[in-house]
């Protein structure tokens, strides 16, 4: 008895010593040998599929562990600050997941805005929504306070939404607690088409026209982690060289 004729490969440990015949193709009816080759072309692309996708889990697999690594080595022992702020819907939020840092815990006191936090090992993460109501800003001092680093996050195609993402940028970066600070943007987005470029992201919120600021622009997508790495690595390793060279990164102040 022969098999019937298979245009699949052989289940693996399945009669591996048997040598089997490839099917007389010119025997068979077109419809059966077009039906076969586009077996043939549906496997290929759904292994193709399955090692997309391995493939993606892995890189981010390896963002989070890479990331990771980079907090451990980088920051050292004191304790160290950050606030990542920008317009709501910039990727705050997903960036924060994305960084694996840790349980994200989420408030909303009763100040009336909600804050995001995280803590990995030394470094604290402080999130929240600019652009709200004018009367919370005094509030968000708080959290300015001992701030070392700013992260700035834009929606790089809200072109709309820029000029009011510079008033909010320029308010902060004046505020006198944070005057010391180090600042990441981050033009977040990249993946979609018709974004600002970073370089655009720099003119719209005014970085050029920064005097003594240490600032860096980075292009990102959140979704994907794209970037993320390289922007954590500048910021630590920025505020790792002011340290050791005995320069503040951050101003202690009353709240109100
Ligand atoms: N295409 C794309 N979408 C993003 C990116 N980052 C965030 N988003 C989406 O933008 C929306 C707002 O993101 P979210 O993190 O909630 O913004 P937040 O308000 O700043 O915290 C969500 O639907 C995200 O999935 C990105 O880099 N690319
Ligand atoms: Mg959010």
């Amino acid at each position: 008895m022969h098999d019937p004729p298979s245009f699949f490969p052989p289940k693996q440990g399945a009669r591996s010593n048997e040598v089997r015949e490839k099917p007389h193709r010119a025997s068979e009816s077109p419809q059966t040998i077009y039906r076969a080759e586009t077996s043939d072309l549906l496997n290929t692309r759904l292994k193709e599929a399955q090692e997309e996708e391995e493939l993606t889990a892995l890189i981010l697999h390896n963002h989070g562990q890479a990331l990771r690594k980079l907090f451990d080595s980088f920051f050292g022992v004191k304790e160290m600050r950050v606030v990542m702020l920008g317009l709501d819907a910039a990727g705050k939020t997903t960036i924060l997941y994305k960084l694996h840092m840790g349980e994200v815990l989420s408030t909303v006191p009763t100040i009336g805005f909600n804050v995001e936090k995280v803590q990995y090992k030394n470094v604290v993460f402080t999130v929240w929504d600019v652009g709200g109501q004018e009367k919370l800003r005094p509030l968000w001092r708080m959290y300015f306070s001992n701030t070392d680093g700013l992260i700035y996050v834009v929606d790089s195609l809200d072109r709309e939404r820029i000029k009011k993402a510079k008033q909010e940028f320029q308010a902060i970066i004046r505020d006198p607690l944070m005057l010391n600070s180090v600042i990441l943007v981050l033009a977040n987005k990249q993946d979609l088409k018709g974004t600002m470029s970073p370089m655009e992201v720099c003119e719209g919120l005014g970085l050029y026209d920064l005097r003594n600021r240490i600032w860096h622009i980075q292009g990102t997508c959140a979704l994907t982690g794209d970037g993320l790495y390289e922007g954590m690595d500048w910021l630590a390793t920025t505020l790792k060289r002011l340290q050791a060279s005995g320069a503040s990164t951050s101003v202690a102040g009353t709240y109100f």
